[in-house]
């Protein structure tokens, strides 16, 4: 199969600059050439990304930066991973921030009928506009894909939930809000938990989820990665680093064993932000090291 690579340069979901040289950071050390070594890919571009003021990020919702214009750019990203899916293509999503995940999930759970999630990230990303502490929706994107907050997000390309909370799989996470807590507790997604993951095993964890997933009846498996999954030592140049995370060869053993089942039908790599990196460029590079070896498994 053929990869589509969408990269969607956007900062608004997180409100940090920086995040929008995700993309172009990439190019510059080579990834699609380092991604043709390995399979074929095409590459599609930037997503066109509207200039907004950040005096306007609270025009459209008291609590939701740049409601709107997320909602419109996620809306063409869906659109475009739909259109690869059909036309049998693995549509791998390069940001920005994880608000992307929106369109991503959006445009692949209109191609399934049934879809699967595994969502590696140190956060939730489970708020709404009620329980947000910062008002940035990159906190929000998998909340909106159950359709849980603002019907701007939740009904964005096709009506009402994308995917159902039992084919969810919440990865890595460790630094979750208080009322985002009891959205997933409520939500009743698999939530496999930093704590969990060092009692049991990554292993043994990931075992757990394969075999959920093959047992269920989903016809497709959207696999979203946030770079601050692994370990803040690992991962300067990202907007929210959160130490007791993954290392690399756990990071790479979760794309291995993943990737190897070939149920994995779209992904996203997102966080990346070139401008908090340290001066080796640490996490732009690490980001080029998964990228090689996610390609050699696709
Ligand atoms: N939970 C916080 C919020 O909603 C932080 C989210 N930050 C992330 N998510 N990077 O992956 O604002
Ligand atoms: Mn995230
Ligand atoms: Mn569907
Ligand atoms: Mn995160």
């Amino acid at each position: 199969m053929n990869v589509n690579l969408i990269a969607v340069p956007i900062k608004y979901g997180c409100d940090r600059d920086g995040a929008q040289h995700g993309p172009s950071k990439l190019r510059e050390l080579n990834m699609i050439d380092i991604f043709k070594g390995n399979k074929d890919i095409y590459d599609m571009g930037d997503l066109f990304i509207p200039q907004i003021s950040d005096k306007d990020k609270f025009k459209w919702h008291d609590n939701m930066k740049y409601l709107y214009p997320i909602r419109d750019i996620n809306t063409n990203l869906a659109h475009a991973v739909y259109c690869s899916l059909q036309s049998n293509c693995f549509p791998f999503i390069i940001g920005g921030d994880h608000s992307l995940a929106i369109g991503s999930i959006a445009g692949a759970s209109k191609y399934f009928k049934d879809m699967a999630v595994i969502w590696i990230d140190a956060h939730g990303d489970m708020n709404d506009f009620t329980s947000s502490p910062s008002g940035n929706i990159h906190g929000m994107p998998l909340a909106a894909s159950i359709g849980i907050g603002h019907y701007g997000l939740t009904n964005l390309y096709h009506k009402g939930p994308k995917i159902s909370p039992n084919n969810v799989y919440l990865l890595g996470a460790r630094d979750l809000d208080p009322g985002e807590k009891i959205l997933i507790e409520e939500s009743g997604l698999n939530l496999y938990g930093m704590k969990e993951i060092n009692e049991k095993g990554l292993d043994i964890v990931l075992s757990e989820i394969i075999e959920k997933i093959k047992a269920s009846s989903v016809d497709g498996v959207h696999l979203s990665f946030d770079i601050d999954s692994l370990d803040s030592s690992l991962v300067p140049g990202t907007g929210t680093p959160v130490i007791g995370g993954f290392d690399l060869s756990q990071t790479k053993l979760i794309f291995k064993r993943l990737l190897n089942e070939k149920f994995i039908t779209s992904m996203d790599l997102v966080e990346l932000n070139p401008l908090l990196d340290d001066s080796e460029e640490s996490t732009a590079k690490l980001c080029i090291d998964l990228i090689d070896y996610i390609s050699k498994l696709l």
